[in-house]
Order: C-alpha cells, then sequence, then structure tokens
C-alpha cells in the first residue's frame, strides 16, 4: 500500500506487469484502507478560484468529504505546506484531518459537479439496509452562520433523505 518504496519486500517486479503497462506510484494514499468511491475534479468556479479544478474524494467506510488541490503542473496534489504528508501516506489522524473537508455523511457513492456549478454527494447506508441521502454544497453567503457560530465557507442542503 502507498509507495512501492514504503513496501518492504516489495519490489515492482512483484507486480502484475500487462504488455505496454508501466508502474507509477499513488500520488496519495491512506495507512488504513479508506473504501474511496469516487474522486471528483472539481470544473467549476462556484466556490470561487481556490476550489476550481480541486479534487474531492469521498469513501464508503465512514463518509468522509477530503479535498486536494493539484500541483502547478497537474502531476499530482499540493501538500508542500504538510511535512507529515510529504510521504504522500496519511498514516495518523492529524493527517487525516490535514486533508478532511467534511465528515458525517455515513458513506459516500458518488459525487459530482451539478450543471449548477455547485457540488453533490450521494450517500449509501449499509447500516440501515442501503438507505441513502442527497446533499448538494454550496459556497455560503453573508450571514450564514455554521452551528458552531462561525462563518462557513461551504453550505450543506440536504435534498434527498
Ligand atoms: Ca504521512
Ligand atoms: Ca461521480
Amino acid at each position: 500500500m502507498g509507495p512501492i518504496a514504503a513496501n518492504t519486500g516489495v519490489s515492482e517486479s512483484d507486480l502484475v506487469n500487462m504488455p505496454g503497462s508501466q508502474y507509477a506510484d499513488p500520488v496519495f494514499s491512506w495507512a488504513e484502507s479508506r473504501g474511496v468511491t469516487d474522486i471528483e475534479f472539481f470544473d467549476s468556479t462556484a466556490f470561487g478560484p481556490g476550489f476550481e479544478n480541486g479534487i474531492f474524494v469521498g469513501d464508503i467506510t465512514t463518509g468522509t468529504l477530503f479535498y486536494f488541490e493539484p500541483n502547478a503542473n497537474r502531476t499530482g496534489i499540493n501538500l508542500e505546506d504538510d511535512p507529515l504528508l510529504s510521504d504522500l501516506i496519511a498514516d495518523s489522524d492529524d493527517e487525516m484531518s490535514a486533508v478532511t473537508l467534511g465528515t458525517g455523511f455515513v458513506g459516500i457513492s458518488d459525487i459530482e459537479t451539478g450543471s449548477d456549478g455547485n457540488l453533490y454527494i450521494l450517500t449509501f447506508d449499509r447500516g440501515a439496509e442501503g438507505q441513502g441521502s442527497l446533499y448538494r454544497i454550496t459556497p455560503a453567503g453573508e450571514g450564514d452562520t455554521s452551528a458552531a457560530g462561525g462563518q462557513p465557507f461551504l453550505l450543506l442542503h440536504p435534498l434527498l433523505t
């Protein structure tokens, strides 16, 4: 798991090699499997320039929404500000927090950019016979306050539950 150099006793020659294939390390990994179900490249300006072309990732195991910024030449993700993540592996709760945008989605099964430019998240709850919810995430406006009383930058709207 993670970059091949981080796996003792495993080399590229141990991997399945299809004709014409080549190996590349993952651009990011979780030390414990998260069950990543979707990666959405946010082709929208709705959340402002800071999120344009950003990368939203969801998992089915914990219902966490992760967010990553692509690097300048779009060959990987920008983690320069966090030395603990420079190994490209989230292997502690602190490292997980650094890339977490939202929690509490139970299990994320799909993420999409809507035709309105907002972000849509579909959830799946294995513990409730597959019940799911659909959420729309929009930018917060002036005067919007979060449950904690602070100024949110994004708002979550339950659409179907
Ligand atoms: Ca790390
Ligand atoms: Ca999707």
